[in-house]
């Protein structure tokens, strides 16, 4: 076992890795062998200040006892039920938990594995309601240049990042897109929401208009995106949407993948911002990362809507074989524990003034053209070096990684998003890491 865990192995050619210049890493592999609370510690035996909480989704911090203690119990008692027809206890007690923590309204649940399980079933939810409704004409579904919805193939549809679609031919049909809200000449260097771009909002009635409101579904978007480098929501304008999606009678559907369970520093990104969507998709917080899993919260009209005809008949022809699986429920009742007694969903509140300056100190180092924040997030947009996009950002990723931090990059930006357990102090060590690699790449 130990050799295991301490080992570099000598081929890593078989794994083809997700997302990843995979050439290069072989050639100069990253490697984590544990974890525990803030830090990761690498094959060499390094400690690494975790800035990204893994991937957006280890909120609790890394290897919590509770988390832990709630999977080995588990897989030592029911290790798995069919999902279909067949139910266990803790799959109910966790839809129950996770009902009260949502937003008002939102009385429902459906499990599924990951981000994009939850994009993929929110979509199909939407249209298979419409119809269930006698409206079959909507199923148009709009997003969001540059939206990030996973990488399914709805997803990566109603997403708006180029390379996520370019590859992958025609996609779903019956799809459009509003423009992003990242406008750095009006928005540049603000502290937390910025104040212009409402307005965009209309773009909506515009398409509304194109293609008429009976024949869509809903609307998509991440109440801040994340994936494609944080992009807040100008103030006011995911209360326009809200309103624009009403009046026309099409679901509104926020994907909070990333914001969902505590990342603003409330429950999910509609408390924060007082706008409440018909349907929520979660993953990754859910259960700390720990174990996949993802949660598709619905109103209860959307829910009830589909609770008609024969009793004996299934009402809605989608699952998974592992949704509700008993160790991923267990992880998320011991995540959900965990949450309540240090108060991490809210402890993004107490923390934000300090990690919004601690950020905003960044301002004026090498090549920082914007940076931006909310609750526990934050972004440094790079200059990028003249005809080598995403080049200095990778280097101050690698640089940092080597130094002792674990930051994340996607184009020249990178993203800062720790754990919510973090301290003032890890803050001020995560900036400084990023100062000093700042100061000393090209
Ligand atoms: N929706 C949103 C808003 C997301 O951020 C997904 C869906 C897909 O989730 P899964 O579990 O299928 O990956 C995501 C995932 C990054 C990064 O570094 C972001 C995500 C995943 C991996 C890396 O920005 N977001
Ligand atoms: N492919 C095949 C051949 C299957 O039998 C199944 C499930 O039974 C799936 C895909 C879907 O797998 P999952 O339910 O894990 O998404």
């Amino acid at each position: 076992m130990s050799n295991r865990l301490k080992v570099t192995p000598n081929d890593l050619s078989a794994f083809w890795m997700p997302f990843t210049a995979n050439r290069q890493f072989k050639q100069a592999p990253r490697m984590m062998v544990s974890a525990k609370d803030m830090h990761y510690t690498t094959s060499d035996g390094r400690k690494v200040l975790d800035g990204t909480a893994g991937l957006w989704c280890v909120n609790a911090g890394h290897c919590r006892p509770k988390i832990t203690e709630a999977i080995q119990h588990q897989a030592a008692e029911l290790d798995y039920a069919p999902a279909f027809q067949m139910g266990h206890p803790i799959v109910f007690e966790l839809a129950n938990r996770l009902v009260d923590l949502a937003p008002k309204g939102m009385d429902h649940v459906f499990f599924t594995n990951s981000g994009s399980e939850s994009v993929e079933t929110a979509l199909k939810m939407a249209i298979a309601y419409h119809r269930a409704r006698g409206e079959g004409s909507r199923t148009r579904l709009i997003g969001r240049e540059r939206g990030y919805h996973g990488v399914n193939f709805g997803g990566i549809s109603v997403g708006g990042i180029v390379t996520n679609r370019k590859m992958f031919g025609t996609l779903l049909g019956g799809v459009d897109h509003m423009p992003h809200t990242h406008l750095p000449e009006k928005n540049a260097f603000t502290k937390g929401v910025p104040e212009h771009g409402a307005e965009l909002a209309n773009e909506l009635e515009r398409i509304v208009a194109l293609h008429d409101a009976s024949t869509i579904a809903a609307v998509i978007v991440e109440p801040v995106a994340g994936s494609t480098g944080v992009i807040l929501p100008p103030k006011g304008y995911l209360q326009k949407l809200r309103e624009i999606c009403t009046k026309h009678g099409i679901l509104l559907i926020f994907d909070e993948v990333i914001t969902g369970f505590g990342r603003l520093g409330t429950p999910f990104a509609a408390d924060y911002f007082g706008v409440t969507p018909d349907i929520m998709t979660t993953a990754k917080g859910v259960s700390n990362g720990v174990i996949p899993m993802g949660a598709v919260f619905v109103k209860k009209e959307i829910h009830d809507a589909f609770m008609t005809g024969p009793e004996h008949m299934i009402e809605f022809f989608h699952g998974y074989t592992y949704s509700g699986n008993p160790i991923a429920c267990a992880a998320a009742l011991g995540t959900l524990d965990t949450y309540k007694e240090e108060g991490l969903l809210t402890r993004g509140e107490e923390l934000a003034p300090y990690w919004e300056d601690a950020l905003h100190s960044l301002k004026g180092e090498p090549n920082v053209i914007d940076i931006r924040n909310i609750g526990l997030i934050g972004a440094i947009e790079l200059a990028p070096i003249a005809g080598q996009p995403t080049k200095r950002a990778f280097s101050a990723f690698v640089k940092a990684f080597e130094r002792g931090a674990l930051i994340r990059t996607t184009g020249d930006i990178i993203a800062l998003s720790p754990p919510l357990i973090i301290t003032k102090g890890q803050i001020n060590e995560l900036i400084d890491h990023v100062r000093d690699v700042l100061r000393s790449i090209d």
